[in-house]
């Protein structure tokens, strides 16, 4: 099963009801989302304390009312302060869960300390199989809400300081356990005790970030499979993957490929850029490698790694890298980016084909997050002739730039 983090933020504002519309109809069974009540104790759907990070208001969502919150809008994506403003409201866990009620279930993550003001959300709109409780609460007290809510959906979360609670359900398991390692050595990572728990329910794994499955991300997927998903599935028996890409994994789930190259394509890594050194293959003005990813040895290139996204990073005005590209046949081809960056504006780089003058400038998307990545069309087409060309990305001087780059994809169009 797939659960979409958020929503389909990609699509909509994280914890909007167009994002959880967006998710399920991306092919998520599951929709994950965050749940806070407000000053007058109105469950409401907001990750953060504050609405600061996602909406055009300040304050905490516990000292503002509902009504007070109805006044505000939902940014794009994953928010941040220059992230566009959109249309979309703050839902209501009431409006989210009939939202959902013919199309899949709803994780309801932060929940559980409010759990009955939720419980009576799910029972008046009509969504108790529909609404999936979670918690690493003592096992107590998780029982004895589960004997007096019959019916109630609810999945143990568990790492490597709780393990042992789950033997304390007994024979009345949860339908599913969610593990947290960060470290395959973790007790949690094992095989008998995953074993274990498969052998009574779904196993959980989230895959958005770094530290949640060691290392199994959504971006390595994206590079390899077998360096996430495929690993988790195979290897650690995951039934169910939280993803910040939904469309991403249904792929792989359902035709075994994530991202696959289109059909007389060519795509670079950003990593990957021309031998030669510095003045020859790049320019980059921070001594070093700046970044946390596996630069080049010797060379001052800014490379990070961002939750297994391998990029170009650190990119700075006047610099400029070069790659070499291998044209399949002679054609029209448009080059397309995969970029990130939480800033508006984010930046500008034009491209050079084979030493030649570069094009007009490409604004860099503001994509809500450093580790939020989007493949962006340069719209700036070109005829290339098949064999091997250089692409230089060169960035303009005196502008702000703070981006990152993924990939270079070069695709063919119609002239
Ligand atoms: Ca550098
Ligand atoms: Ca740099
Ligand atoms: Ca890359």
């Amino acid at each position: 099963m797939t659960a979409a983090h958020r929503g389909q933020w990609r699509k909509a504002p994280e914890n909007s009801l167009a994002a959880i519309r967006a998710g399920f109809a991306d092919g998520a069974e599951i929709v994950e989302v965050d749940v806070r009540l407000t000053k007058d104790k109105v469950p409401v759907l907001m990750h953060d304390a504050t609405v600061d990070r996602t909406t055009n208001g300040t304050g905490r969502v516990a000292d503002l009312t509902h009504a007070q919150l109805r006044g505000l809008h939902l940014r794009a994506g994953l928010g941040g302060r220059q992230a566009a403003v959109t249309g979309e409201r703050i839902p209501t866990l009431a409006e989210a869960m009939r939202a959902s009620r013919t199309l899949g279930l709803v994780n309801l993550d932060q929940a559980w300390k409010d759990r009955e003001a939720v419980w009576r959300v799910l029972e008046e709109t009509g969504t108790v199989r529909n609404g999936l409780f979670k918690s690493k609460a003592p096992v107590p007290e998780v029982r004895e809400f589960l004997d007096r809510h019959r019916g109630a959906l609810y999945m143990h979360l568990v790492d490597d300081a709780n393990a042992e609670s789950v033997a304390e359900f007994g024979k009345e398991r949860p339908p599913a356990v969610e593990v947290v390692f960060d470290d395959v050595r973790d007790r949690v990572a094992q095989p008998a005790f995953l074993q274990g728990l498969r052998a009574t329910g779904r196993v959980w794994f989230n895959t958005m970030r770094n530290d949640y499955a060691a290392r199994f991300t959504d971006e390595a997927s994206l590079i390899a499979p077998a360096r996430g998903w495929g690993a988790l599935i195979a290897g650690y028996g995951a039934t169910i993957l939280q993803t910040d890409n939904v469309e991403t994994l249904k792929s792989y789930l359902t035709k075994g490929v994530a991202d696959p190259v289109p059909p007389g394509a060519v795509r670079v890594q950003a990593e990957n850029y021309a031998p030669g050194g510095a003045g020859v293959a790049y320019h980059d003005t921070d001594p070093g490698n700046r970044g946390d990813g596996p630069g080049r040895r010797g060379d001052h290139v800014d490379v990070c790694d961002h939750d297994g996204a391998v990029v170009v990073c650190w990119m700075r005005g006047a610099e400029w890298i070069t790659y070499g590209v291998d044209v399949p046949q002679d054609g029209h081809y448009t080059l397309k980016a995969r970029v990130s960056s939480p800033y508006a504006p984010a930046g500008t780089y034009r491209i050079a084909y084979d030493g030649g003058r570069p094009g007009k400038a490409v604004q860099v998307a503001n994509t809500t997050a450093h580790y939020a990545f989007a493949l962006q069309d340069s719209r700036d087409p070109r005829q290339l002739t098949r064999g091997r060309h250089t692409v230089r990305v060169s960035l303009d001087a005196g502008v702000f730039q703070n981006w990152n780059l993924d990939y270079l994809q070069l695709e063919p169009v119609r002239p």
